[in-house]
């Protein structure tokens, strides 16, 4: 019964006998960025996994969904000006297209803002404050509201900075309720050791052991001073954690707690995947949470590693990381899903670059599986008149050892998918290809047509055994290629679809019916590296800089450059020299003769308004500038762009890798000419 699929599932689940199951998760996404290819990767492995399962007549069920309160998605809202649930509305709906568009088939979508989940995360904090885990107290501290976490800070100043971030901390003193974290400890000890399957790879276990060995403290799980958020049962001036309340999504999804549906006793305990940026709520808080209100617990927190560019964490605050729609330019979805889990071993730390997405593609999807697969259809085509050759007693003869080389290969791939090696069962998978090519290669099927060559048995033979090989390894690969492999099935001439196919039930020489060949095409065409690299570096160049920008003046020789990626501090005599003030667009118009430049008249508070030169063409129309507040940077020197006179120059944000300006402004009303300090 999966009243809740998304189109997604074989629908073959037979009610009769109750199958395995299998219950995946994602972390939740916060709705306060775009999806970047960090989501992605968390997602793709889920849905490779789910598929995986279900090809293997297991029923899955794959949880992804949205993470929609706090203090973060509040202030994202206000600095877009709007309603915060209309601010999470559009995410959702950028999240859900960019999975559709990666192939992503998830059961259910959990928003932490639909009323059955808010219902049921204050049905288990009745739960906990009824067993005594909850009380009320004060808290006072440090918080970070992009990592949803109260901090013990090192840096004893009066305005520290949080670690991962970056960015100043908030100061809280309020009454807060808590949770009784510190009685937890030893029970969270003895399930690392009596269930090391917890917490995988164990590298991770190790480490929230010794986390937990070093004490735990109660948790604050309340705030008062944030409005966005489900309100504490009994005390609606509190509102709750968000990380309480976003953990509570693995099983208020399935119905616990609440009647949206009954799959909890069928599909807990789950299998989460979760990167080790959220180790420590998944591992400690989340069991912890479970095991005071009497919950069983997940079966496995599974953690991988970071994307990588540059050797830093790709995301959203460093702003580094590769764009969908830059993937999506170039490489199919196939090409997305098979790097991701073939270049980066599953728990590790990953260096992602373009340049590796194309290696790979031409050498192991166009010149492995695609130069496969078109080599032998061809020459069925060509030489059987595309009537596929099945293997029959006597093409047993010229079999080699391919029949047992395949049935290791099925065999190990699938205990390396279970073992979420998929990078290694990829590369079995591969290593299979590979048998298959050297022995066509080998046998010279081309040279066995020619006429008169007198192994016309041998031919069959051979073609036989190669297009029978490439029918399991298509099998096989469907989870993590579900578009090509569904290609390359059909131009095999075969019925069905491959996802729905257990390659384990599949033996060697089944009848199948007559198969003929159909159209035949590359599944995967050679990409031209140069071609594509230049187009990418044309694509994600930074925009050129607003031209009333200054060049920073050139370092004389024998001075040292300052380094880019060292923070220069300047003092706050320096900062004030620097005069920001308020200003409001009364004229806008295009530059002439230039595509990049608006030529505005801004009023800045003086007696005349000035005249401005803006390079953000491209981005902003006339329309749009005029009656705009912006903030100018208002003692620039004069200079002369295209014959016109800049005097002053903009504020905007440089966004995302192609380094899009977004114009800084206010929510409130200021008049021109206040300075910014
Ligand atoms: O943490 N490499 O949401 P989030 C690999 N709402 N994976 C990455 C990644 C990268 N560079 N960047 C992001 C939250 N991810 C909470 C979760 S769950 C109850 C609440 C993936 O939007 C990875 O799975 O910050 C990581 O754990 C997750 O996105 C963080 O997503």
């Amino acid at each position: 019964m999966r009243p809740l699929a998304t189109g997604r599932g074989n629908g073959a689940a037979d009610l009769t006998v109750m199958p395995e199951t299998f219950y995946v998760t994602t972390p939740i996404y916060y709705v306060n960025a775009k999806p970047h290819i960090g989501h992605a990767y968390t997602t793709l492995v889920a849905d490779s996994l789910v598929k995986f399962q279900e090809q293997r007549n297991v029923d899955g069920f794959f949880l992804t969904g949205t993470d929609e309160h706090g203090v973060n998605i509040e202030r994202a809202a206000e600095a877009r000006g709007i309603p915060v649930k209309q601010h999470a509305d559009a995410i959702v709906e950028e999240f859900k297209a960019a999975f559709a568009r990666l192939g992503v088939q998830y059961d259910l979508w959990i928003r932490t803002t639909d009323p059955y989940h808010e219902a049921a995360v204050q049905k288990l904090w009745r739960i906990l404050q009824e067993r005594g885990y909850i009380y009320k107290g004060h808290y006072e501290g440090w918080f970070c509201g992009s990592c949803n976490e109260f901090k013990d800070v090192e840096d004893k100043s009066e305005n520290p900075i949080c670690p991962v971030h970056e960015r100043p901390l908030d100061r809280l003193a309020e009454e807060s309720y808590f949770f009784k974290l510190s009685e937890m400890q030893e029970r969270l000890l003895d399930l690392y050791r009596d269930h090391p399957e917890f917490v995988k790879p164990d590298v991770r276990r190790n480490e929230v052991i010794s986390f937990v060995q070093g004490g735990l403290k109660d948790l604050s799980i309340s705030r008062v001073s944030v409005k966005w958020g489900v309100p504490v049962p009994g005390d609606p001036a509190h509102t709750i954690y968000v990380w309480f309340d976003a953990l509570a999504n693995y099983i208020t999804a399935l119905g616990w707690g609440n009647d949206h549906y009954t799959g909890f006793d069928r599909y807990w305990p789950a299998l989460h995947l979760v990167g080790k940026d959220i180790l420590r709520f998944h591992a400690v808080y989340w069991p912890a949470f479970l095991m005071a209100a009497g919950i069983q617990l997940p079966r496995t927190v599974f953690v991988h590693g970071m994307l990588l560019r540059g050797g830093q964490k790709m995301g959203k605050t460093l702003g580094n990381a590769i764009q969908l729609e830059t993937l999506h330019r170039h490489f199919s979805n196939d090409m997305i899903r098979y790097f991701l889990l073939r270049e980066v071993a599953f728990g590790q730390d990953g260096e992602i670059t373009y340049e590796a997405i194309i290696d790979r593609v031409n050498s192991d999807l166009a010149d492995g599986l695609g130069n496969l697969a078109s080599r032998t259809l061809t020459m069925i085509k060509n030489y059987f008149s595309g009537l596929a050759p099945r293997p029959n007693p006597q093409t047993a003869a010229f079999e080699e050892d391919l029949p047992s080389a395949i049935d290791a290969v099925k065999s190990a791939f699938d205990a390396e998918f279970n073992a979420m090696s998929f990078s290694r069962a990829l590369e079995t998978a591969w290593r299979g290809i590979a048998r298959v090519d050297k022995y066509i290669t080998d046998r010279q099927p081309w040279k066995l047509a020619k006429p008169g060559s007198g192994a016309a048995a041998e031919l069959y033979s051979v073609l036989a055994t190669a297009y029978e090989s490439l029918r399991h390894l298509v099998l096989l690969v469907s989870p993590v290629l579900p578009d090509t492999t569904r290609d390359i099935w059909k131009q095999m001439g075969l019925k069905g679809e491959p996802l729905k196919i257990n390659p384990n039930a599949a033996t060697w020489g089944e009848p199948l019916g007559v198969s003929k060949i159909g159209t035949i095409s590359p599944a995967f065409p050679k990409l031209n590296k140069e071609k594509i690299m230049t187009e990418i570096e044309r694509e994600t160049a930074p925009a050129p800089q607003t031209p009333a920008v200054e060049a920073p003046p050139k370092a004389e020789v024998g001075e040292q450059p300052a380094s880019a990626a060292v923070p220069q501090h300047i003092t706050i005599e320096d900062f004030v020299k620097v005069e920001l003030r308020v200003a409001t667009v009364l004229e806008a118009e295009r530059a002439p003769k230039s595509d990049k430049l608006l030529r505005l008249m801004v009023d800045v508070g003086e007696p005349q308004p000035r005249q401005i030169l803006a390079g953000i063409a491209e981005h902003y129309s006339p329309e749009q500038m005029i009656g705009r507040k912006i903030i100018v940077v208002a003692n620039l020197a004069p200079r002369k762009l295209r014959g016109l006179e800049s005097n002053g120059m903009l504020l905007a944000a440089s966004v995302g890798e192609e380094g899009r300006p977004v114009l800084a402004t206010f929510t409130e009303d200021v008049a021109n000419g206040a300075r910014l300090k």
